[in-house]
């Protein structure tokens, strides 16, 4: 045989066999392409705790504090330590977070904005949880994480919500007797507490975890984005007694506060809180103790109810495809300032829980200033989903990947109009409307105890943060007159409306 047409041969030989190859992988990945599914985009369950502030085991705000479900998905995860609220209250809070603007931009200051929708920019945004569902997700939840007239839950955002739409939580029977129950009359009545005798199954956040749970257990087709709202610890503090009993009264230990505390802060800031007045009724009462005993137990309760859903979670095929969130819209002072609960630019009201657990994401700390701004862009970036563009927050992925990652942005809190307040890593700079400043140094004061806005070493500190102050502070949607009078106007007692540029 010919060498060379030996070699021609086989070459020709080759080629074919090349080219039958070539075609059978090509037939192969087809066929593989066309029956395998789509990339599996991970679940994600959205955790919101009303009202919670620092008072957990994990971040070590009270020495009390009992959340072993809480602590231990935080130790499965990125637990920020430095959280801000976009504002110290339920609605304007919740309303930034699930549209991704902050109040300065939307208008929405207020608890008693609501229905946000009613905002021009807000008439037809796509919040978070819609944004999920326009991508393919199943989009349902339970209980609170809107806040809303009459608890109804915005229909557009999820394609089911239990017990319904119009009602996000299952009403709980109050106890028997009439209220006050904790033995004074605190905020006309508002404040108030008790021990009940009946089981927590018989409780609505208990109801809400059994309901979240169940979505769990059951088979879905597509994605599922499941949001979960518990309303403890928020007022009044009911819970069941076996909650109060892990608390005895006579061990109760109460928050440091500094007698002096409010000398230093500014005359509106100062005025604001002492026209609240509702720390002074609970002291001249007596029952400040009783008041933390309630609040450390129906944190409790919430940790307990947050367990059933963890653990149901744990035990499902979900457990490893799926991003746990947790959250918390607004922290709680206890007498800190002479100050009674959120509504205030004081770390003590804007700090809150912020935990993200990713598939694939090592467990960590992070410490620096972060917001739940930052949760949208976050959650679409750890989904695959499409960034959406002119969301206010920065995506947290960065911080995931790597907690201990320095950030250049502080965090920005506002309380009504033109009053806000930006947190760095060190620094908690406040301006409120009217031009009043207070500094506190988080490194060597993290009770912001001293003002340093005043001393002129720290100028320079207070001229790097303050061009992230907000240069647009959108009209309230509606105006202060419509307000109710005392505490729900003391956010304009510090920063009027006629201020707002
Ligand atoms: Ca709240
Ligand atoms: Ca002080």
């Amino acid at each position: 045989m010919h060498p060379g047409r030996c070699s021609l041969q086989v070459s020709n030989r080759c080629r074919q066999f090349r080219a039958g190859l070539a075609a059978w992988i090509a037939l192969l990945l087809l066929t593989v392409t066309a029956h395998a599914a789509p990339a599996a985009r991970p679940n994600v369950l959205f955790i919101a705790i009303d009202d919670l502030n620092d008072w957990t085991g994990c971040l070590g705000g009270h020495p009390q504090a009992r959340t072993p479900n809480l602590d231990r998905l935080a130790a499965s995860a990125t637990l920020f330590t430095n959280t801000q609220c976009p504002a110290p209250w339920c609605n304007p809070s919740r309303t930034a977070l699930l549209t991704g603007l902050r109040p300065s931009t939307t208008g929405i200051y207020h608890h008693q904005h609501i229905p946000w929708r009613k905002a021009e920019l807000l008439k037809d945004a796509v919040t978070l949880p819609q944004y999920f569902r326009q991508h393919g997700y199943g989009v349902t939840g339970a209980g609170k994480v809107f806040h809303h007239a009459n608890e109804a839950q915005d229909p557009a955002s999820w394609d089911s919500y239990w017990p319904s739409q119009e009602r996000c939580m299952p009403r709980d029977k109050p106890p028997a007797g009439k209220r006050p129950f904790c033995g004074a009359i605190i905020r006309d009545g508002e404040v108030d507490w008790a021990p009940l005798d009946r089981p927590k199954e018989e409780m609505a956040d208990w109801q809400v975890a059994e309901h979240i749970a169940a979505q769990l257990k059951q088979p879905h087709d597509r994605p599922f984005f499941l949001a979960c709202g518990f309303f403890r610890p928020h007022l009044p503090w009911f819970a069941p007694r076996e909650y109060f009993d892990q608390f005895p009264l006579d061990q109760i230990v109460l928050p440091q506060v500094k007698l002096d505390d409010l000398d230093d802060v500014s005359p509106a800031a100062r005025t604001a809180v002492r026209a609240g007045g509702a720390f002074a009724e609970v002291q001249k009462a007596g029952l400040w103790r009783n008041a933390v005993q309630a609040y450390l137990a129906c944190t409790t309760f919430a940790d307990d109810c947050l367990g059933h859903v963890l653990r149901t979670l744990d035990e499902s095929p979900y457990a490893k495809n799926t991003i746990v969130v947790l959250w918390s819209d607004n922290g709680w002072h206890f007498g800190e300032k002479e100050h009674w609960e959120k509504v205030a630019l004081w770390e003590r009201a804007t700090k809150c829980v912020l935990v993200v657990r990713a598939p694939g994401l090592a467990p960590g700390r992070a410490h620096a200033p972060v917001n739940l701004l930052d949760l949208y862009p976050t959650l679409l970036e750890l989904a695959g989903l499409p960034a959406k563009p002119g969301l206010e927050g920065d995506s947290l992925v960065p911080w995931l990947r790597e907690p201990s990652r320095v950030r250049a942005r502080p965090s920005l809190s506002t309380f009504g109009p033109n009053n806000h307040a930006l947190r760095s890593e060190r620094w908690h700079f406040i301006r409120y409307a009217n031009g009043d400043e207070e500094l506190y140094d988080h490194w060597s004061d993290p009770n912001e105890w001293v003002n340093v806005a005043a001393q002129l070493q720290f100028a320079p500190v207070k001229a790097e943060l303050a061009p992230w102050f907000p240069q647009t502070n959108a009209a309230p949607l509606y105006a202060a007159s419509a307000m109710k009078t005392g505490r729900d106007s003391l956010i304009y007692l510090i920063g009027s409306p006629q201020q707002v540029k």
